[in-house]
């Protein structure tokens, strides 16, 4: 272990994938945790913190980690990831050499991987910045908005239509929390298990506005047990999103591949090339294949 901290120790694919593999543990000792898994929230946690990204100012993304600080960690979208964040400080202590860019980034890519998604190439190479590089309020998507907001945000990250609907399809997984967005539920009826069902149900089921005091939501007729956001709702009402959306419903395999290329992408933004230490992307093993 002291080795790992000596200043001339230069991990490899090897030592990331142990990384991975201590996350992986982690995701699966939820214990009686939302849906038993943490997974979702580790994955937002990677999307948050690559989301800031602006391509006309080259400032925010996945590079220095700013959402260790004050104010962003307090950000109104980021409420709850203090959870996340404080899992992947279990791994910093055990790992001390890795980024934290690297570290939260690779949670994702494990969260995605663990949860039966697809494969998620990686590369290393974040540095850890400070509190001046913090990004404004008001980056991420406001969940109540439409398909103009959509479109601003993401683009701005440098994204097309077809991607911005491969990356809803992460509502797959996890859930709302009242206490954290205001909204409640969850998007599937499993939300530990990376599929395209966010897009089939989003066709399948006759959705409507729950009646509560809570904020505009829809719930599913069928067995209200289940939620959209209003912008996930756009992704059948705009009529490019709803293309993709339809396609995804009808094609898993074609889900798959697209949200793994965008992920790949949004995992990168805001981070200079030169500063991967391969070029070469990575693509580390699930425990299970480890295990094989
Ligand atoms: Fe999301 N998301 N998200 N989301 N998201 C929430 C939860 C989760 C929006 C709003 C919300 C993406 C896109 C959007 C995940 C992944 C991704 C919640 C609930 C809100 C609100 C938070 C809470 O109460 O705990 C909006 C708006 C958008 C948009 O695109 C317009 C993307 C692109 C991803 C991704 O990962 C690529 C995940 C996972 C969760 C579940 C978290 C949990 O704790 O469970």
């Amino acid at each position: 272990q002291a080795a790992k901290v000596a200043a001339n120790f230069t991990p490899t694919k090897e030592d990331y994938q142990k990384v991975y593999n201590r996350i992986a543990e982690i995701i699966d000792e939820a214990g009686e945790y939302d849906d038993g898994s943490f997974g979702p929230v580790i994955l937002r946690l990677a999307w948050h913190a690559s989301g800031t990204y602006d391509k006309s100012t080259g400032t925010g993304g996945s590079n220095y980690a700013t959402m260790r600080f004050e104010p962003e960690s307090l950000h109104g979208a980021n409420a709850g990831l203090s959870v996340a964040r404080g899992l992947m400080e279990k791994v910093k202590q055990e790992f001390s050499w890795i980024s934290y860019g690297d570290l939260w980034t690779l949670g994702g890519v494990a969260a995605v991987q663990e949860m039966a998604g697809p494969k998620i190439p990686w590369r290393a190479g974040r540095i850890d910045g400070f509190a001046e590089h913090a990004t404004p309020d008001g980056r991420l998507p406001d969940a109540s908005q439409g398909a103009p907001h959509i479109r601003d945000i993401f683009y701005r990250m440098g994204f097309n239509d077809q991607e911005i609907v491969a990356l809803c399809g992460a509502h797959a997984l996890g859930r709302c929390h009242s206490n954290r967005s205001g909204y409640e539920g969850p998007w599937t009826f499993s939300p530990t298990t990376f599929t395209n069902d966010f897009y089939k149900l989003l066709f399948e089921e006759k959705w409507v506005w729950k009646k509560w005091s809570g904020p505009k939501q829809l719930e599913d007729k069928t067995t209200k047990s289940l939620m959209m956001l209003p912008t996930d709702y756009v992704l059948t009402q705009d009529k490019s999103f709803k293309k993709y959306a339809k396609a995804y419903a009808d094609d898993n395999d074609l889900f798959f591949k697209d949200f793994s290329a965008a992920f790949a992408t949004l995992m990168e933004l805001g981070v200079p090339t030169q500063q991967f230490v391969s070029s070469e992307p990575w693509t580390l093993k699930t425990l299970d294949e480890q295990k094989a």
